[in-house]
Formats: C-alpha cells, structure tokens, sequence
C-alpha cells in the first residue's frame, strides 16, 4: 500500500519545486534564528536571498558531527523551549551524544516517515507490530512505534532484550510484524529455533522492518528463510528524526528517500563535490520539514548511491543503494579500503556459516594482521581443527577475491561470538590504541 501517493509518486518537476519552497522557507528560518548557520552563512558570503531554488545547495555550507557536538546541547534548536515535546540522543562511542528535539509537527512528520515504510510492507489495523528496537533516547523504538500507531497498526512494545520472553510473546499475541536491528532479528531467529516452548510453525510473523546498521542482501536471504517473512531495509539517522527517512518498498530493490522531507546529495568525500548521477560516495541531507532542530547539508558519512531510475512500485521518490557502510568504519588494512560488510556479504553465501562475525585488526612488526572469527553453523562445527579446514579454505578464497588481502580466519564454537541487541558491534582495531 502507498500511504501517501500524492506525495510518494510526485511527478519529479513537481517534487523539485515543493522542495524549492521547503529549502528556501529552512534556510531563512535558519539564518534569523540560529547564530551558528547565520554565521556559516555569513563565513561564506551569503544570504537567504542567494537560495532561489533547490538548484542553489550546493552554495549552502556544510553541517558535520563535530558542529553538531559543539553546539551540545540546544545550539541548532531554532525554536523556544515551550515547543519541543520531545528529546532524543545518539549514544556515540565517545564524547557529547548528538541531540535531536521535536515539536509536536516533527513528530508528526517523523511518524509519517516511518507509516510510509510500514505501509509499503502492507501493515495497517489489525496487524500487530512487535517493536525490538531499544526504546529510550535512541530513536528505533519510539520512531517505530509512532509510524505504526500512525498506521492504526497495533504496537506491542517490547524494546530489545529478554529474548525469551519476546519471543513468547511473538507467538502468544501473533505478532505478525516485527521491527528490530537486523542482528537482533538474527537472534531471535536463533532463539526460535533453540527454544523448546515456542516453535517458527506456531508464529505469525509476516515481515520485518529492519535497520540502523548495515546489512546485506544474504543476511536478508537468512531472515527471510528462518523467520519465514518478507524482510525491508528501513533507514535513518537521529539528526534528520530517526527511523523512516526512507525505507523498501515491496519490490526490496532500493530505499526510497522520502525527498519532500529530507534532500538527499551524493559528494565525494574528499573534494566534498556532487558526484556524478549513480556514482557512490558520502551521503548528505538537508531537512525541508523539521521546526525545532533543522539541518542544512548534514554530512552522514554513510557511503552509497542514488537511483533515479523508475521505481516498478510506482513510486517516483529516489532510491539509495544499500549503504556500503560509514566512512568511519572503513578500515584500511595492508593499504586495502575493507567494510565489515563485504565479510557479511562473503559470509552469506555459504550456508554452513552463520551470519556473524567479528574482526580483529592489528599491527604486528610494522605489517597489519587481519583477523576473522566466524562461526560454522552448529551442525557442521566439528572439534578437529582438520575437519573445518574444507570449510575455511572456500571461505578464504572469496574473501581474498572480494577484499583483495588475506585473512586468518578463526572458526569458533557455536556461539563463540556474542550476539548483539541493538547495533552489532563487528570490529576491533587494535592499531588505534597504538601511536
Ligand atoms: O540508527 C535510526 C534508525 C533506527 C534507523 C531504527 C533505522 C531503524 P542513529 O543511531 O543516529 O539512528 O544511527 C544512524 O545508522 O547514519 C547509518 O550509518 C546507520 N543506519 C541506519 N539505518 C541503516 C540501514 C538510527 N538501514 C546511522 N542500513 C546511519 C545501513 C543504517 N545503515
């Protein structure tokens, strides 16, 4: 279903004027209200005069974490506190978490961002919608749960957590949809299938709504098969709302942007110059909607495409590659650019292999060591090491052919690697704790 079509399949001159009118209304706002956009504006010699269409961006500056911490905690709120109804935070390993606040229309917004997603998976009333995304300051569960309410879907907030209450609950109360990190839902999978109480024949569960960390196309193949649903990649990031800044539609070849909320450009992350149509590089975003906190070109450091090409859902807004991952996770080993998840993707292609991983860079007599644990699904684990050699080498030849270094790789027990909640944490690299 399509929850909002006027706006989902605007012709594209016509989304292209209503986000004029956004950009142009954001950046006054910004310039009278926020000391630090006028003074970004001003450092570059610019008015609000200058913005005439959504084709004048790119003379805007940019907004990056770092100003975001900065400005901790209400430096870019433009609105009197008497209007923000809600706060939210994004944990960050280190420093001042990134803040974001809403006025009771965000939230609106915010919640039709989600329901469009959720819509294009078929949930609506009567369906039951289980949310395993942490609730509290990070934005997965409340986001969720909003955009389901939104949809009169019912929402049975469990938050992560407890597996086995959760999934006694999946089964006792029929949930039918389920919202979660993708390597929660993988655990849950698992629980499933090793509980003696509850059974993947006496679930409900129809899709899935999966997302704030990267994930590939052979885990979904995973979920799908274990839990037996239909799994969308839904995506978001706390400084735009959350959740629903875009998300699959039922052909699961893309995540549509919702554009008329949040203005999507690709650049390269060294030049910071638009790429090329297609090409890959940083994401960035403008917000053309959000009242307490907005944000003009915020550098995501998320690396993907864009896709104009015609969507066959009948949906006009673009689509985004799946996100290849953060610039900041890419790792640099032996002078080789590796993402975690190019193991995942190498990973999922053999099914004796569990879909986890974890990755332990170092640097040992001036050269890089690169190291693997994996895990071989139960029934093929074996305690002689000679007995997974047949499994290992296969699983080596396609990481060098896909990464292009050599990895050692470690089969552990099963369960040997620990399993994750919220956002799976996959690398440690040992090199920064080194000068
Ligand atoms: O993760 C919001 C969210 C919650 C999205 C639930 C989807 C579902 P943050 O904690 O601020 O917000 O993290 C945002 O997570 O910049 C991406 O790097 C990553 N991310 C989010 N969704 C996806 C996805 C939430 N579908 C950061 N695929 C983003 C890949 C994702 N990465």
């Amino acid at each position: 279903m399509i929850f909002n079509p006027k706006i989902e399949c605007m012709e594209r001159d016509e989304m292209r004027k209503l986000q004029s009118e956004r950009l142009i209304k954001t950046v006054k706002t910004c310039y009278e209200k926020s000391k630090f956009y006028r003074r970004k504006m001003n450092e570059l010699g610019i008015t609000p005069d200058d913005i005439k269409s959504i084709d004048d961006i790119s003379k805007l500056p940019f907004t990056t974490k770092h100003d975001l911490r900065d400005e901790y905690p209400f430096g870019l709120q433009v609105v009197p506190p008497t209007e923000v109804v809600r706060i939210h935070a994004s944990s960050g390993t280190t420093g001042k978490p990134v803040v974001d606040t809403y006025t009771k229309n965000d939230l609106d917004m915010w919640a039709e961002g989600v329901a469009r997603v959720m819509a294009a998976g078929g949930v609506g009333p009567g369906d039951t919608v289980q949310v395993s995304y942490g609730y509290g300051l990070f934005t997965g569960g409340l986001g969720a749960h909003d955009g389901a309410i939104k949809l009169g879907a019912c929402q049975l907030p469990t938050s992560a957590g407890n597996t086995e209450k959760q999934i006694m609950l999946m089964q006792d109360f029929r949930s039918n949809v389920l919202a979660c990190t993708p390597s929660y839902a993988m655990r849950l999978a698992e629980a499933i299938h090793n509980s003696d109480k509850v059974s993947i024949e006496n679930m409900h569960l129809r899709c899935g709504f999966f997302g704030a960390e990267p994930w590939t196309e052979g885990m979904r193949r995973e979920l799908e098969e274990k839990l037996r649903i239909k799994a969308y990649d839904i995506y978001g990031l706390t400084e735009m709302c959350g959740p629903g800044v875009g998300g699959e539609c039922e052909c699961q070849n893309g995540t549509h942007l919702w554009e008329d909320m949040f203005y999507p450009e690709i650049i390269n992350p060294e030049t910071l110059e638009p790429v090329a149509p297609g090409e890959f590089g940083e994401l960035v975003f403008t917000s053309l909607c959000k009242e307490a906190m907005p944000i003009l070109r915020y550098r995501t450091r998320d690396l993907t495409r864009l896709i104009y090409d015609k969507c066959e859902c009948g949906r006009t807004a673009v689509r985004m590659d799946r996100i290849l991952g953060r610039s900041d996770d890419m790792m640099i080993v032996r002078g080789v650019n590796v993402f975690p998840s190019q193991i995942e993707a190498c990973l999922t292609e053999f099914p004796v292999f569990q879909p986890y991983y974890f990755i332990t860079v170092d640097r040992v007599n001036n050269e890089d060591t690169f190291d693997i644990d994996v895990e071989l699904k139960p029934e093929f684990f074996h305690e002689d090491p000679q007995q997974q050699m047949p499994h290992i080498k296969p699983l080596f030849d396609r990481i060098v052919s896909m990464v292009g270094i050599k990895p050692n790789i470690h089969i552990l027990p099963p369960y040997g690697i620990e399993r994750s909640m919220g956002k799976a944490k996959h690398v440690l690299d040992k090199r920064n704790f080194k000068d």
